[in-house]
Order: structure tokens, then C-alpha cells, then sequence
């Protein structure tokens, strides 16, 4: 059958080997910390220094990061999709970007960051987002407001995520939806899986090992991103 709404969703196993670490490896750590303890509003409060400080490190490290054959094929995929192509991505590096900005693509597609992206910040007062290249001090003055200051433009857990209502109407009109490289352990994402299965789409997950919702897909394939991905891309 010839797919024509395409929904994929990836997570950080697709930039795992670009070199970008999980976040669930074996330790569930991070640079010695639980990202659910520093990914919070609470902690941002409580220490600014150390989540901007969690935050700069990770952004410096974009330098020293490429995409990997994974987001090349999706690029590739989305150069020449004639239907509508969503791609939603977890992650906050900008590997996904920095491959569609190396090969245009066709009309239809959308790339949507649903969890922020490190080379952003915001006004904690205004909400306004600019562009965030270099590190963040704690007390980063905003331009935006006189009492604001600047924080990751990242989505922190117990926070909302980004464009769900233009995701779910996504999803709820796909008629394949492909997750890449995620253990299906955060939510809203662990549930787009369901939304496209009451739309009627095709399911299919391509990751290293089953994730936590593996039974929910028609269609499980597991192996590295950068062998599984090509493939995948090239029999649509
Ligand atoms: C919200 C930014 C509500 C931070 C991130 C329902 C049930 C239970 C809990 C909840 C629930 N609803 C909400 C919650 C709470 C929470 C949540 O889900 N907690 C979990 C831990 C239980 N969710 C939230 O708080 C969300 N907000 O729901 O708000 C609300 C409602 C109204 C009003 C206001 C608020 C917000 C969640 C967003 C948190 N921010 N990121 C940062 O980056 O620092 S989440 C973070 O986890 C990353 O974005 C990451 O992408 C994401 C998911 O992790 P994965 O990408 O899947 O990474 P992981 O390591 O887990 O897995 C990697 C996979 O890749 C593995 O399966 C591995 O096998 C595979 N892999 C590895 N190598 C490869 C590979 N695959 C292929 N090839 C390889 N080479």
C-alpha cells in the first residue's frame, strides 16, 4: 500500500552514534546526574547554576557532533516524500536540522523539536525565544524584560511539550507512523503510538532493542539506526 501521511517520531537512540549519549543508557545517568533531577523547573530554581552549567556542557558538545546515516536517510526520505511528512524528534540536538538544511526537502515536510533545542533559550518572563548559541550564565539577563532571564528553551519534566495540538492532528490523519530510537518511557511521546493506531495507520519501530511499547506496533525492527534507518526509508 502507498503511504501518503507520514508521522515519525524519533528519541535519542537515533543520535546515539553520532556520539550524542542516551538517556537511558545502563547508568540512567548523566554527567553524574538523573536527567529527571536537573530536567525540572524545581531544580532550575533551586540551582541554576547546575542546570545551566548540565545545559552549556551538552550545547558545546553539538561542536564535536555530526549526523549520523540515520538522519541522512530521513533527510533523503523527506527530499522526495510527495505526501505530508512530520518528523517530531525528542531530542534537543540539532542533528535532524542540520541534515534537512543539507538536503532540501519537498513541500510537505515539517521538522518539530516537541522538547525545545539546546541552541535556544527563552525569557522566563516573556516566554520570547532567541536563538542561544554559547553557554547561559544563572542570572543571564533577558532582553526581553528588565526582571527576566534567559533559560534553556527546553522542555523540563512536569512542563508541557511543544506543538501537541499540531501532533495530534498529525496523527490522528497518518497513515504510517515510524518511532526511531526511543524506549517509549516518556510521555505524551510513549503515547503517539496509540493515537495512530485509532487513525488507522501503519505502525512500525525501528530501534537498538524492543522499547516499553513495543507490543503497540504492527511492525518491530530492531538494530542500530544507521543500519536499520536506510533501509527502512528506501522501501517507502
Ligand atoms: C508533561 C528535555 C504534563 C530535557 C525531555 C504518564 C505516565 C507517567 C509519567 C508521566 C505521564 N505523563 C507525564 C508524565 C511525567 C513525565 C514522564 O513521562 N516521566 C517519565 C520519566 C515517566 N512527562 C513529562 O513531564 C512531560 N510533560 O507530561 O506535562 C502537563 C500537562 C498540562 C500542563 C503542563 C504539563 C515532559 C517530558 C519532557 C521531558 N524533557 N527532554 C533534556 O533533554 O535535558 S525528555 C528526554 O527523554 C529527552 O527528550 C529524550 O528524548 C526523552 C525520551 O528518552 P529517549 O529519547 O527515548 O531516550 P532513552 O535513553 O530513554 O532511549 C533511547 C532508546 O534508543 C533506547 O530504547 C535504546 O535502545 C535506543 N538506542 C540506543 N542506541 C541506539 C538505539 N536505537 C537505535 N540505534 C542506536 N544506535
Amino acid at each position: 500500500m502507498a503511504h501518503q501521511n507520514l508521522v515519525i517520531l524519533t528519541g535519542s537512540g537515533i543520535s546515539a552514534e553520532s556520539g550524542v549519549p542516551t538517556f537511558r543508557a545502563a547508568d540512567g545517568l548523566w554527567m553524574g546526574h538523573r536527567v529527571e533531577d536537573v530536567a525540572t523547573p524545581q531544580a532550575f530554581a533551586r540551582d541554576p547554576a547546575l542546570v545551566q552549567d548540565f545545559y552549556n556542557r551538552r550545547r558545546r558538545q553539538l561542536a564535536e557532533v555530526q549526523p549520523n546515516a540515520a538522519h541522512r536517510a530521513l533527510a533523503e526520505l523527506a527530499a522526495r516524500w510527495d505526501g505530508d511528512l512530520l518528523l517530531v524528534t525528542q531530542n534537543v540536538d540539532d542533528l535532524h536540522d542540520r541534515a534537512h538544511a543539507a538536503n532540501p526537502a519537498a513541500p510537505g515536510f515539517d521538522l518539530l523539536h516537541m522538547h525545545g533545542e539546546l541552541l535556544k533559550a527563552h525569557c522566563t518572563i516573556t516566554g520570547r525565544v532567541l536563538d542561544c548559541p554559547g553557554d547561559l550564565a544563572p542570572d543571564q539577563p533577558s532582553p526581553f524584560h528588565p526582571r527576566g532571564t534567559l533559560r534553556p528553551h527546553i522542555v523540563w519534566f512536569g512542563e508541557m511539550p511543544l506543538h501537541m495540538d499540531r501532533i495530534e492532528r498529525a496523527l490522528g490523519a497518518c497513515d504510517l507512523f515510524v518511532s526511531i530510537g526511543t524506549s517509549g518511557a516518556v510521555w505524551p511521546a510513549a503515547g503517539f503510538v496509540q493515537l495512530a493506531r485509532h487513525a488507522g495507520a501503519r505502525t512500525v519501530e525501528l530501534n537498538l532493542e524492543p522499547s516499553q511499547g513495543s507490543r503497540l506496533f504492527d511492525e518491530r525492527i530492531h538494530g542500530p539506526a544507521t543500519e536499520v534507518v536506510p533501509v527502512f526509508c528506501s522501501s517507502l
